[in-house]
């Protein structure tokens, strides 16, 4: 689906756009069966070693999943894309309808950006969760990339609603410049002295649709206080020239209109450079802020 020129203004206008029906079943059932195995082999695991009484089998995924974590939450750890490196998670990183969203910002060069993450944020009543706190995403990263545009695309994999913890965003606030980020121990933060007086906006967003972030909106995450997990991609793309952010993790030419010999969509090599990538780059200094 290509967006509207009124989509793609609102989106410059206010530094954020909410998108719906997007992806189908056919783009988001082979991410979660792949996670939904992962996780059971190592609920099975884990029962072997005595860690874990209860399998929970029984139960629809995100349910287990939380009932799981009670238990033992080492489950939930190394989850992330780089970590689990799954065969269907590599090939929705590059899905052509997520691609499609991003050329209406960042052009026909795209690269997709190290800096992303799978979360699967627990029921903050059951673990003490703390939801993301409010953060600009260019905060993350190494000061080279301050002078360009990234695009960042949320995508929940339930619908996110205000209970289960879905985003809110500042309107507007991509105007207002890089704002100081301090170290929580949920993740850097701009503290509420930094942030521009704006009334943030909630975003429930169905499975199916996606949030886009301009680089520099402040956002955040509601605390999930239903029983269930909530759990989302946010994925990053921009033009393949710019800097990443993030320059000891490899990046990924997934669409080039100009030079489609050049692109990087080999499931192996992309296995191989994250492998070589988080051994080389332990004790490598992620960001910016002290
Ligand atoms: O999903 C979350 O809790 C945070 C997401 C986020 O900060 C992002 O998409 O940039
Ligand atoms: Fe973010």
């Amino acid at each position: 689906m290509h967006l509207t020129p009124a989509q793609i203004e609102s989106f410059h206008e206010k530094g954020y756009l909410a998108v719906e029906g997007i992806l189908g079943p056919e783009d988001l059932q082979p991410v979660e069966d792949e996670y939904a195995r992962l996780i059971d082999e190592r609920a099975r695991q884990l029962q072997a070693q005595g860690k874990l009484k209860d399998l929970h089998a029984d139960q629809p995924f995100l349910r287990r999943l939380a009932l799981l974590a009670a238990q033992a939450p080492e489950i939930a750890g190394n989850l992330d894309i780089m970590q689990a490196r799954g065969p269907a998670t590599f090939n929705f990183l590059k899905n052509p309808k997520i691609l499609d969203l991003a050329e209406s910002f960042v052009g026909g060069e795209i690269v997709c950006n190290p800096i992303q993450h799978i979360r699967a944020t627990m029921p903050h009543r059951q673990t003490g969760t703390q939801p993301t706190p409010w953060h600009q995403d260019i905060g993350v990263c190494w000061p080279d990339v301050d002078p360009y545009f990234m695009l960042t695309v949320w995508i929940p994999l339930v619908d996110a609603t205000v209970e289960n913890g879905c985003l809110e965003v500042l309107p507007d606030s991509h105007r207002h410049g890089l704002k100081r980020h301090a170290s929580t121990p949920h993740g850097l933060e701009v503290p509420a002295e930094e942030r521009p007086a704006i009334e943030p906006m909630p975003i429930p967003v169905h499975r199916g649709g996606a949030i886009l972030f301009h680089n520099y909106t402040l956002h955040h995450a509601r605390p999930n206080v239903s029983d269930q997990v909530r759990w989302s991609f946010d994925l990053r793309y921009h033009d393949v020239y710019q800097p990443t952010g993030r320059p000891f993790y490899p990046a990924f030419l997934f669409r080039s209109r100009q030079r489609p010999a050049a692109l990087e969509t080999d499931y192996g090599a992309w296995c191989r450079r994250w492998e070589f990538a988080l051994e080389a780059s332990k004790g490598a200094k992620f960001y910016r802020w002290s």
